[in-house]
């Protein structure tokens, strides 16, 4: 069913004039400084208690117990020997090793694989004799295992265990972590299914079912991809297996938040947490390609539809609510509520390579790229040691700390987070970056970004020379192996036209080695948004290239809504800034008069791109400007 499969991150190597010190960044700084914080050996941040919580299961024989009722166990209110964090907190190791993973598998480092090793030796030994693993439950509780699916994380801890078992695989060789996810993967097998005494259960939160066809895909066994896909198709059914497991009736909106309102393969738009939508998308999709279901890639479509026409932010973010961190109804982005969670960003992208394998079409790889120049790369600080969860198009600090329905939206990132989801899983993304770029089939070969890189592929030998970020301009050169097509994307902000074009690639046959350039003319420019989004009337984003731009407090000043350009104002690219002739208006002072034009002064404008915000302490920004027409 599907019409390219990417190349793995170890055909890839990049080179690239700007993702060198993004991903060098993340190898040297991201990563190790992450494995201080799961350590919590971090100074003013955030404890994560992820490795002291794998220690003291290590250690627990089941004999004391403690309460396993809450989502978050705090230091103060928790007994010392008992689990301390969030449910998930496991999940931050197995993120963090798989980054580790991704790093090795391009820049070998042996004190980086001697601390992984470590913490793998460590995951083992907490590990029970059946194969459960989660520390919660080891150290609390291990009568209540798999009893609350729909609220805590055994299912979600797993998927990230057996993500990270076949990451640090097939880079290191090293089983060990493998064999610990398969066996609890066996584990699972047993426990759910269709046969008696089996329970009919899926994850409150998912990315056990992606994770399932990664063990697949890597050990051949069919078992795990029947489990994904009975964890897919049960999902939604009724009656509702989390009625039955709480013994209740389900709540006034269903199971919307965790996509289990209906059966995946019948869902037609997205809803509830959007991580947990994004990721259970993927899922659906990976099942749908080994098991050549139509219907559930239909139904993948349609979803994928939806987030990118209705639910999606300029910046590539998804989830525009705090409430349930969730996806809204359609056209429902406001600027300044936004969550737009880091995470959720990134399993839009995971969503993306998957749909992208089963079409030829540019659309998935153009919203993986907007959300992966700016979401993803604004999560991030530019020295790497703090970090956005919730990525906001417009913040007022006064209103972060004022305003009750804005307290989600931090104008400083954090240097951990109690709840650290999204920083481990940018290191695991950016270290693998390699593995988004080409993809191919039996006789062509697509490049889906513009990162520079030589690949090697079953068709050829290529490499891309790209200054993408910069001028737009890039470099293909291709050594076939035997004649073949070379499918290039046209990014969609160009006005690039190509000749033999298709579903927004260009497609040329190559039969010898062969260079080919693209201008794809980066040049500013503005971009509206729907009127049907409330908010943005009157109102553009400037765009340059891949990168979304925004103007910020300590360039313009404050009260940044007061500011406007012009709808033919031209840019002049100043380093990383680009200036535009605009205007600012005279404050009004009196809350309400009687209508008159404001009067307004001419002022440069300096926009930023949206990714290297908020790196210069409290400020104000601002993604989409007033426009003068
Ligand atoms: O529940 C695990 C992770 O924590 C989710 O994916 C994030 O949204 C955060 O709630
Ligand atoms: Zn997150």
């Amino acid at each position: 069913m599907s019409c390219s499969i990417y190349l793995p991150l170890s055909a890839v190597k990049i080179d690239d004039p700007f993702w060198n010190k993004i991903t060098e960044l993340v190898r040297t700084v991201v990563i190790p400084y992450q494995y201080e914080a799961l350590h919590d050996r971090i100074e003013g941040a955030e404890k994560s208690f992820c490795i002291e919580n794998f220690i003291k299961a290590a250690k627990a024989d089941g004999s004391v117990t403690y309460p396993v009722d809450r989502w978050c166990y705090g230091e103060d209110d928790t007994p010392g020997g008992a689990f301390h964090g969030w449910v998930f907190q496991d999940s931050d190791a197995y993120k963090w090793l798989e980054a580790a993973a991704y790093s090795l598998c391009t820049h070998p480092d042996p004190e980086l694989e001697k601390k992984a090793d470590g913490v793998i030796d460590l995951i083992c030994a907490a590990q029970l004799e059946n194969g459960y693993l989660d520390t919660l439950y080891i150290i609390n509780d291990r009568s209540k295992i798999f009893t609350n699916l729909r609220d805590y994380h055994e299912l979600y801890c797993f998927g990230h265990l057996a993500e990270a078992g076949v990451a640090y695989y097939n880079s290191t060789g090293k089983r060990k972590l493998l064999d610990a996810a398969m066996k609890f993967a066996d584990l699972i097998c047993e426990t759910f299914g269709e046969n008696k005494g089996q329970k009919r259960g899926y994850g409150g939160h998912e990315i056990a079912e992606l994770a399932l066809v990664k063990l697949f895909e890597t050990t051949g066994y069919v078992k795990y991809l029947r489990m994904a896909k009975f964890f897919v198709d049960e999902r939604g059914r009724k009656p509702y297996y989390f009625d039955l497991e709480h013994n209740a009736k389900t709540k006034g909106e269903g199971y919307f938040y965790n996509q289990a309102h209906r059966q995946p393969r019948f869902q037609t738009e997205a809803v509830g947490h959007a991580v947990r939508g994004v990721y259970l998308y993927s899922g659906m999709a990976d099942v749908a390609k080994y098991c050549n279901d139509g219907e559930l890639y239909f139904a993948c479509r349609r979803l994928w539809d939806n987030i990118e026409q209705r639910k999606m932010y300029i910046t590539g973010g998804i989830g525009s609510t705090v409430h349930g961190e969730a996806f809204s109804f359609d056209y429902d982005l406001p600027n300044d509520l936004a969550y737009s969670e880091t995470c959720a960003s990134i399993g839009l992208i995971f969503f993306a390579k998957r749909m992208a394998e089963f079409d030829a079409d540019s659309r998935y790889s153009a919203v993986a790229e907007r959300a992966l120049y700016n979401t993803v790369l604004a999560s991030m600080a530019e020295d790497g040691k703090s970090f956005f969860y919730v990525n906001p198009l417009e913040v007022n600090p006064l209103a972060c700390r004022v305003d009750e329905r804005k307290k989600h939206i931090k104008a400083v990132r954090q240097k951990w987070f109690s709840c650290a989801c999204c920083p481990p899983n940018l290191a695991r993304l950016i270290s693998s970056l390699g593995a988004y770029c080409y993809s191919e089939n039996e006789d062509t070969l697509f490049i889906n970004q513009f990162i520079g890189s030589t690949a090697k592929s079953a068709l050829a030998s290529v490499s891309v020379d790209s200054d993408y970020a910069g001028s737009g301009r890039v470099k293909i050169k291709i050594s076939p192996k035997r004649p073949m097509t070379l499918a290039v994307r046209i990014p969609e902000w160009s006005d690039y036209k190509g000749g033999d074009v298709k579903d927004g690639y260009e497609y040329f046959r190559i039969e010898k080695e062969s260079e080919l350039e693209f201008d794809f003319n980066s040049q500013p420019r503005l971009v509206k948004c729907s009127n049907l989004v409330r908010g943005n009337e009157g109102r553009a984003a400037v765009q340059r290239g891949p990168f979304i731009y925004c103007i910020e407090g300590a360039d313009n000043g404050e009260n940044l809504q007061l500011l406007s350009i012009d709808k033919n104002a031209s840019f002049i690219k100043d380093g990383e800034y680009l200036i535009a002739d605009g205007y600012r208006e005279t404050p009004d002072e009196k809350l309400y008069s009687l209508y008159s034009k404001t009067k307004q002064t001419p002022v440069k404008i300096k926009l930023l791109p949206y990714y290297r915000w908020g790196n210069r302490g409290e400020n104000e920004m601002q993604v989409y400007i007033r426009i003068n027409n």
